[in-house]
């Protein structure tokens, strides 16, 4: 397959990029300055492109490659793939589920514990010396909470289960209710946002769930709810959520994702309800490991004519 050529739209784990240079040309986007050369000299070469949550193939890109025949993301996200255009073209697109849920659904659940028992501002308490002057405030009590999910996929499967483990009452809204679930199942956000102490975003970013948290649903969860995004900053109206927490109608928020990453609007960072991370969901050396695995594995299936691992189009 050495001869295939393979296109890096994003910097990706140095173990994924050094086994696809082993087994691929590859071409890395952003060492190219002058792009339009570089599609003009390389782009019939470009077999197969390889991106992830920062960057993926839009329409102009996959016009610009007359023989592409597969995207590989290395994410469960395909919002960065016109999957449309994909299908139009012929170009099969695969992605990473399954191998991150269990590492997504732990990190919405430490948010949780974060937010809610103050565990960034404990620390922060402690190294600052301030312990040595004074009582720490008392925090707030996870287990026997009620829990809203919103996106009943894998992901917010498997944080139902980790929730339902604290005793938590569990709730969510998806697309269609599923039969087999037990939880109880209300046909609109705001619905579910009255009815949870803890609002837990999980779904995935299309034209119709951009901005599905938006000022309604956060005035619904209110100055007590606490707001947890693992799915993606677009999901949430980002300006009415920042107003919502300096001005306290909301009451907390874990956020591991963010509208413009890796830009975090800065209204937050003096605040202490809330806990920011840098889009690590599924950052763990493991789960990360697994990804580029399925990635190759899905290459390597496509260019030798066997099935894919994990087909998306
Ligand atoms: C990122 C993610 O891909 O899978 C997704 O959709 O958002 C993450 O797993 C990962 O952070 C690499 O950027």
């Amino acid at each position: 397959m050495n001869n295939i050529g393979l296109l890096i739209v994003c910097p990706l784990s140095p173990y994924l990029e050094q086994e696809l240079e082993n087994s691929f040309k590859v071409f890395k986007i952003w060492q190219f300055e002058d792009r339009n050369q570089f599609f003009n000299t390389q782009g019939n070469s470009i077999r197969a492109v390889v991106g992830s949550s920062p960057a993926g193939v839009d329409a102009e890109l996959i016009e610009t490659l007359p023989n592409l025949k597969i995207v590989s993301s290395c994410s469960v996200g395909l919002d960065k793939i016109d999957l449309v255009k994909c299908k139009e073209k012929g170009v099969r697109v695969t992605n990473t589920p399954d191998v991150l849920t269990d590492d997504v659904a732990d990190l919405a659940i430490g948010l949780i514990l974060a937010v809610l028992r103050r565990l960034c501002e404990s620390d922060r308490f402690v190294r600052s010396g301030k312990w040595k002057k004074g009582d720490y405030k008392l925090t707030t009590k996870f287990s026997e909470k009620s829990v809203g999910i919103l996106g009943m996929g894998r992901i917010g499967t498997a944080i139902a289960k980790r929730a339902e483990a604290f005793n938590c009452s569990i709730s969510y809204h998806s697309r269609t209710q599923k039969p087999n679930l037990n939880y109880e199942y209300f046909p609109s956000v705001v619905e579910l946002a009255s009815n949870c102490q803890i609002l837990v975003i999980a779904c995935s970013l299309t034209e119709e769930t951009r901005y599905i948290v938006n000022r309604e649903v956060i005035d619904a969860l209110g100055p007590k709810g606490v707001l947890i995004n693992v799915g993606r900053g677009l999901l949430v109206d980002e300006p009415e959520l920042v107003a919502a927490l300096v001005e306290g109608r909301l009451g907390s928020a874990g956020l591991d994702v963010f509208e413009n990453e890796p830009e975090v609007p800065e209204e937050l960072f003096g605040l202490e309800n809330v806990v920011l991370l840098p889009h690590v969901a599924s950052g763990t050396v493991e789960t990360r490991k697994a990804m580029a695995d399925l990635v190759l594995g899905n290459l390597k299936a496509h260019f030798t004519n066997k099935p894919l691992l994990s087909p998306v189009v």
